[in-house]
């Protein structure tokens, strides 16, 4: 088991890369969708929240990520001592008729394909992705976590709509007619995860790329009045079932699985990673179910996160753990200090299990 960390597009920097290494990453986690882009109501010094006007503008649909921006951003890693772990979520201007079933899909499919075929070139093991069409949606902000730390919630479920040339929180055609995204059914999304699976796995396989679903955050059966894929935890189960492929594997999100009203994350995880489909792990701790939850420090709320890690340790999981988010704590650098606590945490738990302790 390997400890990294995930950087945002806007912290694609040796600073940045500095503070990774120092927290004790060996291995890094990037997110290429600079999902703040003329956004104007999340603020970078922390991870977006998710209001009804979404995060902000998606990239340009004519220019996929090059093999030249890849080599680089891996030089730049390589520079601080760190490997690139995987790359977290598709743009959704290169990918949103996959998710909304419209007529570029065939294109688009070609785009995932270009893409994973280049994240292969440039030696980049993993995508982890999200197929939802709301995304991450109603959250809101205060002091939830210990001594009064800013965290995020959720205070009851969100169905207001998603206004046209919207997709998974992110404008990707600005020029969409008025009107709102017509609801459709958990059968229909299935049908399109499961037909992108199938069109794009064998491309996975040449590439040696595994593909890795989170899973929705926050998971309810309908967010904004549209379906979720994977908002209890057997529904992975069910995403293992579609395609037999070692690389159609999960990117485990503890935090998000842990408010799922049913099922149980340890026996979860425990199963998958036992099964060798867990390509990696977001974690976090929670204290409630989903509607009605708050995040907290990794070291309070519901979830044993040193358990968590004693089983996947226990299954051989030889995949990157990174911390999902965390509380912002009481300084001059309050995100900096919040992910710096999860990692210390997570860094000595991981040195006692790897020494037998
Ligand atoms: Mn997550």
């Amino acid at each position: 088991m390997k400890l990294g960390f995930g950087l945002y597009k806007h912290m694609l920097n040796d600073e940045h890369y500095r503070f990774a290494r120092q927290c004790g990453a060996t291995h890094v986690v990037v997110h290429l969708v600079d999902y703040f882009n003329q956004g104007g109501s999340n603020s970078r010094t922390d991870q977006p929240l998710g209001d009804l006007h979404g995060w902000g503008h998606a990239g340009d649909p004519e220019e996929l990520w090059s093999v030249a921006e890849l080599a680089n951003i891996r030089a730049d890693l390589q520079r601080h001592g760190l490997e690139w772990a995987a790359v977290e979520n598709f743009d959704p201007a290169h990918w949103h008729d996959i998710l909304l079933d419209g007529p570029r899909r065939d294109q688009q499919i070609e785009n995932v394909k270009t893409l994973l075929r280049r994240l292969g070139e440039v030696g980049v093991p993993v995508m982890g992705y999200n197929f939802s069409l709301a995304g991450v949606a109603g959250r809101i902000k205060g002091p939830f976590a210990r001594g009064g730390a800013e965290a995020v919630g959720m205070s009851g479920p969100v169905d207001d709509p998603i206004p046209n040339g919207m997709v998974w929180n992110m404008i990707y055609d600005s020029e969409a007619p008025a009107g709102f995204l017509a609801p459709v059914t958990h059968e229909q999304l299935w049908d399109r995860f499961s037909r992108f699976l199938h069109d794009v796995l064998p491309t996975a396989e040449e590439a040696g790329v595994t593909l890795a679903l989170h899973p929705d955050d926050p998971p309810l059966e309908t967010v904004r009045g549209q379906p979720r894929l994977v908002w209890q935890p057997w529904f992975y189960q069910k995403m293992a079932d579609l395609h037999p492929s070692p690389r159609n594997a999960m990117e485990f999100c503890v935090g998000t699985v842990a408010e799922m009203t049913e099922g149980n994350v340890e026996e979860t995880l425990d199963l998958h990673s036992g099964e060798g489909r867990v390509a990696y792990v977001h974690l976090r701790n929670i204290r409630g179910k989903a509607p009605d939850y708050r995040e907290t420090f990794i070291d309070e709320g519901d979830v044993d996160a040193g358990r968590i890690l004693e089983i996947l340790h226990c299954n051989g999981f030889e995949g990157v753990v990174i911390p999902d988010h965390a509380p912002a704590m009481s300084c001059d650098a309050p995100w900096h200090a919040g992910m710096a606590f999860a990692m210390g945490y997570m860094k000595a738990k991981i040195d006692a299990l790897s020494a037998g302790g």
